[in-house]
């Protein structure tokens, strides 16, 4: 009861008066900062949210087909897109067009010829590994016991970079020119290709740690202290084989089969 009057007259009272109205006040001010806190987290997380969803699913469509000269690329890259033989000229850009696949869920992709030359396939590469969805490694099966060194070292150069490594495109490696009878297997190149790796490896570390600095952007490949094998990569890697030229003249098939295949999974 005492309490209650006392309340009154302190509220008649001019100083307590102010005091609570600038009590007041500054709680007023407190909900409306804590207003203006809440809403901008809720603007940055959206930026955040969204800046992330956006960044991540950044369309990857495109399937790069890459490999030495003359491995047969720019000939499987035609007969892909239509199906029929069609003679190649040496590229010196990269060719692009869309290619839908025989699946029934009918996707397309943007296939990319890459030009097998070292200075132009660099910047191709480039321009394309962030919207690779898969790399298809085209190799000339009937020459690849002296190509086995340039290869590695290519395909080395392509599963250390480290956009690559992290997207983790899937790596389909088409064994070309399986008509020649020269042709070595896709187990076979599979077999040397690991090994050459390994070996390519051990002396690009060892390089490596001799220099000083950040190794540019280069990741270690497949897991230290094993011998290289394609199964430790974060990527779903296939061996096909395949012809892109149907054996000798020109009205027999090519038998791409196999990589329309893998290319259907995707
Ligand atoms: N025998 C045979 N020749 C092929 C095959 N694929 C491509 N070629 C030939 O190999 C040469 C190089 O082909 P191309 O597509 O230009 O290779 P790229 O440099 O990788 O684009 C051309 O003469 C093609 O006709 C194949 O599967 N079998
Ligand atoms: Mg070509």
């Amino acid at each position: 009861m005492e309490e209650k009057i006392n309340l009154g007259l302190e509220d008649f009272s001019t100083e307590p008066f102010l005091e609570t109205f600038l009590n007041e006040i500054q709680k007023e001010d407190a909900i409306f900062l804590i207003g203006i806190f809440v809403a901008l987290a809720v603007v940055i997380l959206t930026i955040v949210f969204f800046g992330n969803f956006w960044g991540s699913s950044k369309v990857r469509n495109a399937v790069l087909l890459v490999g030495l000269s003359d491995a047969g690329k720019t000939l499987l890259f035609s007969r892909l897109l239509l199906g029929k033989f069609v003679r190649t000229q040496t590229s010196i850009t990269e060719s692009s067009a869309t290619y839908k696949t025989q699946a029934e869920r009918n996707s397309s992709w943007t296939l990319i010829d890459v030009p097998g030359h070292e200075s132009l396939r660099v910047q191709v590469i480039e321009k394309y590994k962030d919207v690779a969805r898969a790399i298809v490694f085209v190799v000339d099966s009937s020459i690849f016991q002296k190509d086995v060194r340039d290869v590695a070292e290519f395909l080395y150069s392509i599963l250390t970079d480290s956009t690559i490594a992290k997207n983790a495109p899937t790596l389909i490696m088409a064994c070309n020119k399986q008509d020649n009878s020269m042709a070595k297997s896709a187990k076979l190149i599979q077999q040397q290709l690991e090994k050459e790796l390994n070996t390519l490896r051990l002396t690009r570390s060892a390089a490596l740690s001799s220099q000083d600095g950040p190794s540019g952007g280069s990741v270690y490949l497949g897991k230290k202290g094993k011998d290289f094998e394609f199964s430790q990569l974060a990527a779903h890697v296939e061996f096909v084989e395949c012809s892109a030229h149907g054996g000798k003249g020109d009205n027999k098939d090519a038998d791409i089969d196999a990589l329309e295949r893998c290319l259907a999974k995707l």
